[in-house]
């Protein structure tokens, strides 16, 4: 059977079974990883999924999210939504309530909400992995991927410093072969000039075929961005017809909270594996985020 039909079964599916086994059997190989020894199956099977089921490239890409995590503590070991509460309160961020046509999770940030003299890289990142962790628990994401739009107005030169060559590395590396997320779409909306140089220094290290999903709508994003995304998907501030952009962020940040514990299970976990689904008992109970203080 070949990967894409694999991609199709379900987590308790038997016929993945050899695939599981023999991921973790070359995971246990590489003397990479000491300290942990056992990965559930439901860990394997992200990485599995998302290389459809090559197992030399789900271990390739197993690795590198381990190399990634050592490597980015600043980011990596503090996945607390509470630490960046006003920064999500600014409405930075959405995964929003519908997938796109084709089965991806659709993700927004909007730059400009993101003030660089309030928070680091460092911190804006932390919001990017904390979403990814747990949309990468979802079966169907891990199936169909996700796409990100990024709003660029307002970007500055106080962004731009922030975005050093080590934080491009890092961007570029969780885009291409480090996290176990299929990249579907980068659309850019309301991108400056001067985005360019930033742009340039991410750019080098992406594989070509990441590079052939970006694209640069700039400020007529409206006529667009409908060409990949139908109008019930997006907000209306984007052209669509879905809920307002700010319901979505508010919505999402609730989504973050109620998965505090978990995240915070995940930062602290030798390899981030937290075997459980959203829904489970681990989540908290749903937090009215206005009366958390930071
Ligand atoms: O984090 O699949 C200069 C995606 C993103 C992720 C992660 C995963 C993922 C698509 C990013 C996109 C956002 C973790 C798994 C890379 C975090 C970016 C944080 C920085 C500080 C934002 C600065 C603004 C960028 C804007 C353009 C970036 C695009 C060219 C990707």
């Amino acid at each position: 059977m070949n990967g894409p039909k694999l991609n199709e079964l379900p987590d308790d599916s038997e016929q993945l079974g050899p695939y599981v086994s023999s991921l973790r059997r070359r995971a246990l190989q590489s003397n990479e990883l000491s300290a942990v020894r056992t990965f559930s199956d439901d860990f394997l099977l992200k990485f599995l999924r998302a290389r459809d089921f090559d197992v030399e490239l789900s271990l390739k890409l197993f690795l590198n999210y381990h190399r990634w995590r050592r490597e980015s503590p600043e980011i990596s070991t503090c996945l607390s939504p509470s630490s960046v509460l006003d920064l999500l309160h600014t409405s930075y961020h959405a995964v929003l309530p519908q997938r796109d046509h084709t089965g991806s999770r659709v993700l927004i940030y909007r730059i400009g909400q993101w003030n660089p003299k309030d928070w680091s890289a460092f911190q804006v990142f932390r919001i990017s992995l904390m979403t990814s962790e747990i949309i990468a628990m979802e079966t169907e994401t891990q199936r169909r991927g996700l796409k990100a739009i990024f709003d660029l107005q307002g970007w500055s030169l106080g962004h731009a410093l922030q975005v050093n060559p080590s934080i491009a590395r890092k961007i570029s590396s969780v885009l291409s072969d480090s996290f176990p997320l299929k990249v579907r779409g980068i659309h850019l909306v309301n991108e400056p000039m001067f985005f360019r140089p930033v742009f340039a220094m991410i750019r080098p290290f992406l594989p070509d075929k990441i590079k052939q999903r970006i694209h640069m709508h700039g400020s007529d994003f409206h006529d667009t961005l409908c060409d990949f995304f139908s109008p019930h998907v997006l907000p209306p501030e984007y052209g669509g017809e879905g809920p307002g952009i700010e319901k979505a962020c508010q919505d999402w940040t609730s989504q973050l909270f109620r998965s505090e514990k978990l995240l915070q299970q995940i930062a602290t976990h030798p390899t981030g594996d937290i075997a459980i689904t959203p829904g489970d008992s681990l989540i908290s109970e749903e937090v009215d985020i206005d009366q958390l203080s930071e």
